[in-house]
């Protein structure tokens, strides 16, 4: 089993019969929706809201019961991946480009558990670049906002096109380096006309499961 598989499984031993469930994204959250799907076989009734298509489509293969935001006041347990977490449980995240759909899951849920192998258990949050979701309507201009910001931004491209989230946006990579203050990054970015959101998640965490390469796996 890998770290991934590892923490993803043991963070799904937290969904309980009658929960309703946010669905991550990501390498990691793979392992949790194919777990939840194993247990929904073996009669674990939930109610299931995904953070992407790609997710949507994975929990439907897996039998596992998607509902309407429209049946739902909110959510008892998120479960999803990050691509570095610091010990206050800041993350960043986005690097799939889920992060608008996975903070606003986050942000209704009573629980969001966030899983990963230990790689990305960072001192301080940085290294990866910070994901930045704007929109396409006057993107040169919020990209040089940006750049004044110190941010070094890449629009995000695949096969070659600029990548396009489920929303319809753009995702800029940021460069900031070691981000000292990430609660107040959080709000200048989001003070920019054009950005929608950014993969900084404050106060959202409430536990970490990390898979280790001893094969442990360690709840924070
Ligand atoms: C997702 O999990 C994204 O926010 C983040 O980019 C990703 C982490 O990737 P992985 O689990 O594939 O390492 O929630």
């Amino acid at each position: 089993m890998n770290l991934k598989q590892l923490a993803a499984e043991k963070a799904v031993e937290y969904v309980k019969d009658g929960m309703s469930i946010g669905l991550g994204t990501g390498s990691t959250a793979y392992w949790a929706i194919r777990k939840i799907g194993e247990r929904v076989r073996e009669g674990l009734t939930i109610q299931a809201v995904a953070t992407s298509k790609a997710s949507e489509k994975l929990a439907q293969e897996q039998g596992i019961p998607l509902i309407p935001f429209d049946r739902l006041e909110g959510l008892d347990l998120t479960i999803d991946g990050a691509d570095e977490l610091d010990r206050e449980l800041h993350l960043i995240k986005g690097g799939g480009g889920a992060l608008l759909r996975e903070k606003i899951v986050a942000f209704h849920s009573k629980e969001l558990i966030i899983i990963a192998d230990e790689s990305k258990f960072v001192d301080k949050l940085g290294t990866f670049p910070l994901p930045v979701e704007i929109v396409p309507f006057a993107k040169e201009w919020t990209m040089a906002s940006l750049e004044e910001m110190g941010a070094r931004p890449m629009l995000r491209t695949e096969d070659e096109h600029i990548f396009v989230t489920d929303n319809g946006n753009y995702i800029a990579d940021c460069r900031f380096g070691v981000i000292e203050n990430p609660k107040e990054l959080h709000r200048a970015l989001l003070a920019l006309p054009g950005v929608v959101d950014n993969g900084l998640f404050i106060g959202l965490a409430t536990r970490a499961v990390i898979g280790r390469s001893d094969g442990t796996v360690t709840v924070v």
